[in-house]
């Protein structure tokens, strides 16, 4: 075993980078170290394609009963009658989904990316779930909300046979009793990606799609707190409308467009459902939403616009459109430098989705650092102070300048003293707020 692989020593530098920076990216979290046990472990030695039982290669006695185990961890969580714990992650579970529901060539239904939806919803041109079927896409209304009246209308006249419902950058709760109304209008299944809200609908702080959709998909990694990995449940509704789903799924799953489940994280999944169950948790993902209005009411405060004017769920999308076009890059790697750590993103009057006026953040991974309302206060200030640094720089409207414009600012705000010295402020709160997840 060669442990001195310079690979080990990169693990040990991106440990210290998790501990001494906040993490407001709303789709990562800290998993615990049971869960990193499990997904580290020798399961990872074992080929199992197939089902418990049902397996293409002998010595699966054990595996069966951790795929077993999980499986019922996560119908009983969720409260559905099938799941299906091996899908790898969020992308590949969307394609079984499609590839069980939807014959390729069929009309699809999903929320635009650059509205807060996600690529494999139907984002027409460069994925599967634009060039295999006919995409039809629904947006936003001028506030910010879903617009279920132009999902309503375009279903009407399109006639899609899926409607997936799910988001990755909407700070609002989603209806899903409306849309399960518009899919019954035109006899589509409802699908409902939850994988930013899983851990959340199972705190009871976002209403939960069991009782409208008619499959749904979740990651493990977000909110859930899990490994990186996937899973697809069908509900009671799924199987009165189709008692063949689970067939379907579990084909499409293997050998569909899979081959063997990656066993370790299946029992990662399985710890991490585990722990989804206590109290702790209940109060973990009440906590996510509490911080997240603090956050968003304190950034607003200090007169930073948000998409929606606020939040009901664990994230909140910063609008810097009427700075200019591009400005989300540039807060984004300003942030960055300063030791808050987000992602740009789109809002909804932006054009490219190269330099977008948006800047993401949510409170998953800072609440389960033990953070409250007064440390959102104090990162909404940090926040303000790196806006207001960087206000006055603005990517270049010239299109083929932007790209070294953005590296050089990159490079810049590395050695930027201002910067770094809000780097020195949250490195100390950081250490007031220690993972028990070391490496
Ligand atoms: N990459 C995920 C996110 O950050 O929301 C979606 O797949």
């Amino acid at each position: 075993m060669n442990m001195t692989d310079e690979i080990f020593s990169l693990i040990d530098a991106e440990a210290a980078r998790q501990l001494d920076t906040l993490m407001l990216i709303p789709s990562e979290n800290y998993a615990s170290r049971a869960v990193r046990e499990a997904a580290g472990s020798i399961l990872c030695n074992k080929y199992s394609e197939g089902y418990p039982g049902r397996r293409y290669y002998e010595g699966n006695e054990i595996i069966d009963q951790i795929e077993t185990e999980t499986t019922e961890r996560a119908k009983k969580i969720f409260g559905v009658p099938y799941a299906n714990v091996q899908p790898y992650s969020g992308s590949p579970a969307n394609s079984e989904i499609l590839f069980a529901l939807a014959v390729p060539g069929s009309t699809i239904m999903g929320l635009k990316l650059a509205s807060g939806g996600h690529l494999t919803h139907g984002h027409p041109n460069v994925t599967f779930s634009g060039k295999y079927y006919r995409s039809v896409q629904f947006g936003l209304t001028v506030d910010g909300q879903i617009d279920y009246e132009e999902m309503r209308e375009k279903a009407l006249l399109e006639k899609p046979s899926v409607i997936i419902l799910g988001t990755t950058a909407h700070p609002f709760m989603l209806d899903w009793q409306k849309a399960r109304e518009i899919a019954d209008e035109v006899g589509a299944y409802l699908v409902a990606d939850i994988s930013h809200i899983a851990g959340l609908i199972i705190a009871g702080v976002h209403p939960s799609p069991v009782s409208y959709a008619h499959v749904i998909m979740t990651t493990t990694h977000k909110t859930l707190r899990g490994p990186r990995g996937a899973m697809i449940l069908v509900t009671d509704a799924g199987l009165k409308k189709d008692s063949e789903l689970p067939k379907k799924i579990d084909m499409a799953v293997i050998p569909g467009m899979q081959g063997g489940p990656h066993n370790h994280t299946t029992a990662a999944i399985g710890i991490a459902l585990g722990e989804a169950a206590t109290a702790e948790f209940t109060a973990y993902g009440k906590q996510i939403v509490a911080n997240a209005r603090a956050l968003a009411n304190a950034l607003k405060k200090k007169g930073i616009q948000l998409v929606g004017g606020g939040t009901q769920n664990h994230l909140i999308v910063m609008d810097f459109a009427s700075t200019g076009e591009g400005q989300g890059v540039l807060v984004a790697k300003a942030m960055n430098a300063a030791g808050l750590v987000a992602n740009f993103n789109t809002v909804p009057s932006d054009t490219s989705p190269f330099y977008p006026s948006g800047v993401r953040i949510g409170t998953p991974a800072v609440t389960t650092r033990g953070m409250k309302e007064t440390e959102m206060e104090q990162i909404a200030d940090w926040i303000a102070q790196v806006v207001n640094h960087v206000k006055h720089i603005h990517v270049p409207t010239e299109k083929k300048e932007r790209a070294a414009f953005v590296q050089q600012f990159a490079w810049d705000v590395k050695m930027d003293a201002f910067l770094l010295n809000i780097a020195k402020e949250v490195r100390a709160l950081c250490a007031q707020f220690p993972v028990e997840r070391e490496v």
